[in-house]
């Protein structure tokens, strides 16, 4: 009996100190905002399926000034579409974790590599454009876009995790996001804004005298000012998302596309998760558990904002029964291109006038 409860106590202490010593984490309350609801469509049951079986995951989507399609999968390859929709493995970089993905004017394209930085593809192979900022390494970079002046706008989701450890950064729901700015001429890399809740997708607005940049774990998405008197100012170009916000591409009309991420712990139980700092620290030690506290896998959802911060149009699928976890959704000849970290496909829906 004595050994028992020797045993008992021996093992407790074990489970305590795990979950609370050697924690991953050190969670903060985290307060979702309110979110509107949108009505449910199902429109992401009808796309057509494209390069179904060959691309793993593609996270972001890109069209380069010729009209060929791009995508990084999780198995490292560029892939592209040709006019006549054929695809082809362009080019192979040893990572798991390449994300956004922007085509240059001077026709390369530009990757996040969540490990390596900031990545130029081109003909002439693969370079590092940018690993460290203010002398700390890049991690987690996540989206990137090309501005007219050859400067690479790029997000960093987190300072401390990884993408393979995304959730436990919204699990701790600490704000150490930050938006890079990349100049071709200086190849210096200096940090524009800092303490984002996630940062992810980047887009210029058509005159590129502002860009946004979307924080998931705010349900909001920010516009950061870059030209005349406003320039360097930061205000909110929509909360209160449905979702978390992960990438935004610009549409051909000047508004824009984002796709959002639902972001719930086995539907429903998430505001005892996130209210308790506890049960954040255990979810925090078994990173595969925690994976769950995000409901991303369970459905997708895209929405269109105007240039005025207004939804014009969402397409989602409440089941996920077609979609889900659709990442990204670029707008091209009529069409929407879906990304997803949970589907081996590209997902094309025809356009309607709103
Ligand atoms: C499609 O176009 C690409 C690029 O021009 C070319 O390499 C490829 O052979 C073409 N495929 C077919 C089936 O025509
Ligand atoms: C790039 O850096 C150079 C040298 O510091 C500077 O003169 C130039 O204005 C910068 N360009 C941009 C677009 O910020
Ligand atoms: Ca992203």
């Amino acid at each position: 009996m004595r050994t028992c409860s020797g045993i008992l106590i021996v093992s407790a202490l074990a489970i305590a100190i795990q979950v609370f010593v050697l924690l991953p984490i050190s969670p903060d309350l985290l307060h979702l905002p309110p979110t509107s609801s949108i009505p449910s469509n199902s429109k992401l049951q009808e796309v057509n399926k494209l390069g179904e079986g060959i691309l793993k995951k593609p996270e972001a989507i890109a069209v380069d000034e010729m009209g060929v399609l791009y995508t990084a999968t999780r198995d490292g390859w560029i892939i592209r579409l040709h006019r006549n929709g054929s695809w082809e493995n362009w080019r192979h970089i040893e990572s798991d974790s390449l994300l956004g993905i922007t085509a240059t004017t001077a026709g390369d394209l530009v990757v996040c590599d969540a490990e390596k930085g900031l990545l130029k593809v081109g003909e002439d192979g693969v370079t590092v454009l940018a690993s460290h900022v203010n002398g700390a390494k890049i991690s987690f970079a996540d989206d990137v876009i090309e501005s007219a002046d050859g400067s690479l706008f790029f997000s960093i989701a987190s300072t401390k995790f990884g993408f393979h450890n995304w959730h436990l950064a919204l699990l701790e729901g600490k704000s150490n996001g930050q938006l890079l700015k990349y100049n071709s001429s200086s190849k210096e890399t200096s940090i524009l804004l800092d303490n984002l809740g996630f940062a992810n997708g980047v887009a210029l607005s058509t005159d590129q005298d502002y860009l946004i940049i979307c924080e998931t774990m705010k349900f909001r998405c920010l516009k950061h000012w870059l030209k005349e008197e406003k320039k360097g100012q930061t205000e909110v170009f929509i909360d209160n998302l449905p979702g978390g916000p992960d990438n935004i591409n610009l549409a051909p009309d000047g508004s824009f596309w984002i796709a959002v991420l639902d972001i719930e712990l086995f539907p429903k139980t998430l505001e005892f998760v996130h209210r308790s700092r506890a049960i954040k620290h255990f979810f925090g030690c078994f990173p595969k558990l925690s994976k769950w506290t995000v409901g991303a896998y369970n459905k997708a959802m895209v929405i269109n904002v105007a240039s005025d911060g207004k939804i014009v149009r969402s397409f989602d699928d409440p089941t996920g029964k077609v979609m889900s976890f659709v990442t990204s959704a670029l707008e091209f000849e009529n069409h929407l291109y879906l990304g997803s970290l949970n589907c081996d496909f590209i997902g094309k829906l025809q356009l309607t006038t709103p």
